[in-house]
């Protein structure tokens, strides 16, 4: 969106302000000031390094306004961070319809295929603070601000469809439980601590999105590469005010796809700006981030028809069940122009609605659309946030609210109430059928209650639906994290509570758990309460196979290198999108057999937890300087246990050994397979072959035939040292989805 589509926008009393009036003024005001320093005030500075001071040896002096500016400016600069969700990314773009969908709302965004709307997208972590680092392991925040021509919607969702707790009085309970201990402040951006899992182990309700959090969906490859949900169920109204039932949805064009936990953990170290790295790069290098809107509509009367309550949003509608039709495209193409005016100052609000899009009763939901507004009041200084140039709608405002801190417009009305004369009667009200808001007429009847209904009792049949779901590297990735988790846990009172929980959901992934985290396996004891069903959808695997784009491999060289085969690859790559970077022992160039080529990294700045892939090209000479540099041993043990790709060459053999327990590569064909993901090139052999071979393996994005040779109770040491297992031919096919 270019700025200029955002419009000018007027105050909140519709004029242009008082300088419309006071030509003279604005006319001065707009005079150029060129990129000369000044003030605040405008005044231009001749001196900003040193403070006035009473000769060149003497004290400063007070009378040094700028000096005093400039430093109570820096004081004033950090606002307090979100209460939760403090960590994000954001990047600007579009949304467009593919057509309408008038037979469900009146929405005129998604009514026109014709219209590109404007939007902000903001990603994020949920527990950890603003520095803290990307690749943890948390829930993803998606979060989208519509611009719309009937002003903002915002879709305030996660990267999980269901959440923890089904009423929004236990939010400050479930965040405090997470964040960091009261007294300590440890630790940082982690669930793993005594403090979340006895709330988890007391609060049953949590147990269906502690699957989800345990998963791979926690650890996201990309934030380009996970799905976005609006998890609530929501309401779609159509222009004769019919209301459905709907899910929001964010099929990621990429693909679903995950780090590994041991490569997360590394990245927080290496690159805690992982993703938010991952997502300015992709949209600078001109590949915009793009999601399908999702939907899944039902019937008002279905609200309990599918075994569980709609309102519930500890629950999930089975694709199967209800398909998601996909009907529009989010394209995420500019970044932002500065961090803080835009992804810091952004305010979400799940109340922000166009005609056409209302609530249910979800008593989440509910509590949310108290919390959202009041939140900005603290964080962003007061109510005139929305007049922040990235949370202004794009259609103009008129109303009466007046004064508060931040108010920048002027209004010029001497009527700030409604109805009014002397006003001329305006700002006027809109009729519903002439686009006004009306809340959807809903009948309620009910007596007041704090209780929960017994339709959201059952809080065990969808974890185990998801449990039953995941592919079976999935499933040991699962037991891992909650072996990980429960074992920072000191309190063995709370690891039996949860151990007792999971028995709940799979006595047999309890039973596999316990004696890792010191406690009793409670298979025994906890009779199954619910039956085993699957949804192939939720699966991050139900689709192995997938586009390379945007992916990027390392190529880890030294003088002598063969450099056609490093231009066959890139050109390869190139073909799918994706890119390489040469890595050496300096920067500049290195001299291959051919002539130079150019270094992106060194050994001491890049690490294989930065790519995707890895390749050693041929080159005697190269590949024995190589055997030399732990950094490159590293490189390829790193890439190697982290299941990825990796295009070695023939001669590279030794280098393979010295990092992983290897057999000998010779004899085997080009483009062979020797391990899952690891392609053989032969000295001298066809680089476009290899090239081509390599690209193939990278479609599976990991290779979890390799886990399985080690890493069975979470040593993710021990993969890299367990024998590598030859197998011939084409890639080896990851296990799908059961
Ligand atoms: Fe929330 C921020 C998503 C439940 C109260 N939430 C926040 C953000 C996302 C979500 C993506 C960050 C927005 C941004 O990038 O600025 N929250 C969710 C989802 C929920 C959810 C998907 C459950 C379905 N949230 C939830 C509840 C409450 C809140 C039940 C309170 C009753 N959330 C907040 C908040 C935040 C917030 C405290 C912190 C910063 C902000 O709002 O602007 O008001």
């Amino acid at each position: 969106m270019a700025k200029s589509d955002r419009g000018s926008v007027p105050d909140a009393a519709g004029g242009k302000g008082p300088l419309a009036k006071d030509r003279d003024l604005e006319a001065a005001r707009q005079r150029p000031r060129g990129s000369f320093l000044t003030t605040d005030q405008g005044l231009r500075v001749s001196q900003t390094d040193d403070s006035l001071k009473a000769g060149p040896r003497g004290p400063s002096i007070l009378e040094d306004f700028h000096l005093r500016e400039k430093l109570t400016r820096f004081d004033h600069e950090r606002i307090p961070e979100r209460v939760v969700h403090a960590r994000g990314s954001g990047a600007h773009g579009y949304f467009q319809v593919y057509e309408s969908l008038k037979r469900w709302t009146r929405a005129g965004f998604l009514c026109d295929p014709a219209i590109k709307t404007p939007v902000f997208a903001r990603f994020s972590t949920v527990a950890g603070s603003r520095g803290s680092a990307d690749t943890v392991r948390d829930v993803r925040g998606f979060a989208v601000k519509f611009y719309t021509q009937e002003g903002n919607f915002d879709l305030v969702g996660n990267n999980m469809p269901i959440f923890f707790i089904q009423d929004g009085m236990k939010f400050p309970d479930l965040v405090h439980a997470v964040k960091p201990e009261p007294r300590d402040e440890i630790p940082q951006a982690s669930s793993a601590h005594d403090t979340f899992w006895d709330f988890v182990s007391l609060t049953p309700e949590t147990t269906h999105m502690i699957f989800w959090l345990m998963s791979d969906r926690a650890i996201p490859r990309s934030l380009r590469m996970m799905e976005g949900f609006g998890v609530h169920t929501f309401r779609l109204v159509t222009e004769d005010g019919t209301g459905r039932l709907c899910k929001f949805h964010w099929k990621p064009v990429l693909g679903l796809h995950s780090l590994v936990w041991d490569e997360a953990q590394l990245l927080t170290g290496r690159d805690p700006d992982f993703h938010r790295r991952d997502l300015w790069e992709a949209i600078e290098a001109g590949q915009p981030a793009q999601w399908e809107l999702g939907l899944q509509i039902v019937e008002e009367a279905d609200a309990l028809r599918y075994g569980f309550d709609m309102l519930d949003p500890t629950k999930l509608l089975p694709e199967e069940v209800v398909p998601v039709e996909r009907v529009g495209l989010l394209t995420l193409n500019r970044n932002p122009d500065n961090f803080f005016a835009e992804t810091e100052q952004v305010a979400f609000h799940v109340g922000n609605v166009v005609p056409g899009i209302d609530f249910t009763n979800d008593p989440l939901l509910q509590a949310r659309l108290f919390s959202y507004l009041d939140t900005q009041l603290t964080r962003l200084g007061g109510p005139n946030f929305a007049q922040l140039p990235i949370n202004r709608p794009v259609v103009s405002v008129h109303n009466h609210q007046q004064d508060g801190s931040g108010q920048h417009s002027v209004p010029t009305s001497a009527a700030q109430y409604h109805p009014n004369t002397v006003g001329g009667g305006e700002p006027r009200l809109t009729p519903p059928s002439q686009g006004g808001y009306a809340h959807y007429a809903e009948r309620v009847d009910g007596k007041k209650t704090q209780a929960r209904s017994d339709s959201f009792s059952d809080h065990f049949g969808q974890a185990r639906l998801f449990l039953d779901s995941q592919s079976e590297p999935e499933r040991a990735h699962l037991h891992r994290a909650f072996c990980f988790e429960l074992g920072k846990v000191k309190r063995p009172e709370i690891r039996q509570r949860v151990l007792d929980l999971i028995a709940k959901v799979d006595a047999g992934l309890a039973g596999e758990i316990a004696s890792e985290v010191g406690a009793k396996s409670t298979a025994t004891r906890v009779r199954h309460e619910v039956a085993s069903s699957k949804s192939p959808a939720l699966s991050i695997h139900r689709d192995p196979r997938g586009s390379i784009r945007t992916r990027r491999v390392a190529v880890l060289v030294a003088g002598g290198v063969r450099g056609a085969e490093v231009r066959a690859l890139e050109a390869a790559l190139k073909a799918e999108g994706a890119g390489l970077d040469v890595i050496a022992s300096d920067l500049g160039t290195v001299a291959a057999d051919d002539g130079p080529l150019e270094v992106a990294k060194t050994y001491r700045t890049a690490a294989s937890v930065c790519y995707d892939a890895i390749f050693v090209p041929a080159g005697a000479e190269s590949n024995a300087a190589l055997l030399g540099l732990p950094a490159a041993v590293r490189f390829v043990e790193e890439a190697y246990r982290h299941l990825k790709t990796i295009g070695i060459s023939a001669d590279a053999q030794g280098l393979l050994a010295a990092a992983v327990r290897a057999p000998p590569l010779d004899g085997k064909r080009p483009g062979a397979a020797a391990a899952a993901g690891v392609v053989i090139g032969r000295a001298h052999g066809d680089p476009k072959a290899f090239a081509e071979a390599f690209v193939d393996a990278m479609r599976l994005h990991r290779h979890f035939e390799r886990e399985d040779a080690g890493d069975a109770r979470g040593d993710a040491g021990r993969a890299a040292n367990a024998p590598v297992t030859p197998t011939s031919g084409r890639p080896v096919k990851r296990p799908r989805a059961k």
